[in-house]
């Protein structure tokens, strides 16, 4: 396998921060865009084709609540990556074919999204997501979301299938999916047996039990995944490359989950679109990992009799005050800069990749408020 020669300069060192807004925001539009189309085509397959109106109709809820929502950071990376790969200013400048197949293939990644989100809402017991009531929670579907997360997921590979069957990459494709799906589910077992309701037990809360089960629920879905497809669809063959994505995707998923912890206990619910429930559900999280390791005794009592108690707000505002007591926002802080370091050392001195694919990720998640 032959090693990748990046594109000798980054192109878009010249542009200032509105002009690289200006083109972010059509690259989101354009990808919001194609959404109409793919739905369409899901809608139109011989499988849902031949269903009763009432079949048809609740297919098109599901996509159309579930899907074309949310930052859709992990859809857009495809483009974005490959906009790299091609040595190009950015996913507006792709060539009509390109741009076609990586927003295919990012609305694949929105849907394994959208499949995992009603999944993880089920399973958290969690309130709203994206601003609106989870889907599960919504008045006629109930447990019914379960099976339309099953089929969020099958219309990943009906997808795949009905653009790429003839790609030269098509088995990649599908394997890359299968194998992060799998991962995350790994992942998502572990975060779920960690914190078993009604049971609470702090000596599991420790960093390194922390730092494996976000890499696996979160990392490789939500970066390494979007950054593969575009290297499939660029063309890069190098192993070694593919390798050293995945350690800095890794990396970075895992800072993204600890800000996601951090966002459950701190972030505005409008903001971020979602209730915090990690305190009551008694998670393996950032926050509480980080607290254990400062607690003095009365500290720890307090969160030994608080942790883990669904939906009793007094407990969960007990927890708090102890983690604002101990300034675990500072912590934070700290660690935000300190992951800042890491990752744009490892993107620097690694020679496999143009260091544009990972810019962009990076800028997209540091110091993020959603
Ligand atoms: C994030 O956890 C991880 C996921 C959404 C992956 C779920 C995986 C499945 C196989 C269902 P989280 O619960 O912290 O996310 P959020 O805060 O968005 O609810
Ligand atoms: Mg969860
Ligand atoms: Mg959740
Ligand atoms: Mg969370």
């Amino acid at each position: 396998s032959t090693a990748f020669v990046p594109p000798r300069k980054p192109v878009s060192t010249t542009r200032s921060k509105e002009q690289l807004k200006a083109a972010r925001d059509s690259a989101k539009k354009a990808f919001l865009a194609a959404f109409d189309g793919i739905r369409d085509e899901l809608l139109a397959d011989p499988v849902i084709a031949v269903q009763p109106a009432t079949g048809q109709t609740w297919m098109k809820r599901v996509l159309d609540y579930n899907v074309p929502f949310g930052k859709l950071n992990r859809g857009m990376a495809v483009a974005d990556t490959l906009a790299v790969l091609r040595g190009v200013e950015d996913a507006n400048a792709l060539s009509k074919s390109d741009l076609k197949d990586a927003h295919v293939l990012g609305w694949c990644i929105e849907l394994l999204q959208a499949f995992f989100l009603v999944a993880d809402d089920i399973m958290d017991d969690s309130v709203t997501r994206r601003g609106q009531p989870c889907w599960f929670r919504v008045e006629d579907v109930g447990m019914v979301a379960i099976n339309d997360g099953i089929l969020l997921e099958s219309a990943i590979y009906r997808l795949l299938k009905n653009h790429f069957a003839k790609h030269r990459r098509y088995a990649d494709m599908l394997e890359v999916f299968h194998e992060v799906t799998f991962q995350t589910a790994t992942g998502q077992m572990l975060d779920l047996i960690t914190a078993p309701i009604g049971k609470v037990d702090l000596s599991k809360y420790t960093m390194e039990t922390y730092t494996n089960i976000v890499v696996y629920k979160t990392a490789f879905y939500t970066f390494y995944l979007p950054v593969a497809c575009g290297m499939l669809l660029g063309g890069v063959r190098s192993t070694k490359a593919y390798d050293t994505a995945k350690e800095i995707c890794v990396a970075m998923g895992e800072y993204f989950q600890v800000q996601d912890d951090f966002l459950d206990c701190y972030g505005a619910p409008e903001v971020i679109g979602k209730i915090g429930t990690d305190i009551g559900d008694n998670k393996c999280g950032w926050l509480v990992c980080k607290a254990l390791l400062k607690a003095n005794d009365a500290q720890r009592e307090v969160i030994a009799k608080n942790y883990g108690k669904p939906h009793d707000s007094v407990a969960e505002a007990a927890v708090k005050a102890v983690y604002n007591e101990m300034d675990l926002k500072s912590e934070f802080e700290a660690y935000e800069n300190k992951s800042y370091e890491m990752l744009r050392s490892m993107i620097d001195t690694q020679k496999d990749l143009p260091v544009g694919i990972f810019d962009e990720l990076l800028a997209k998640i540091f110091k993020r408020s959603k």
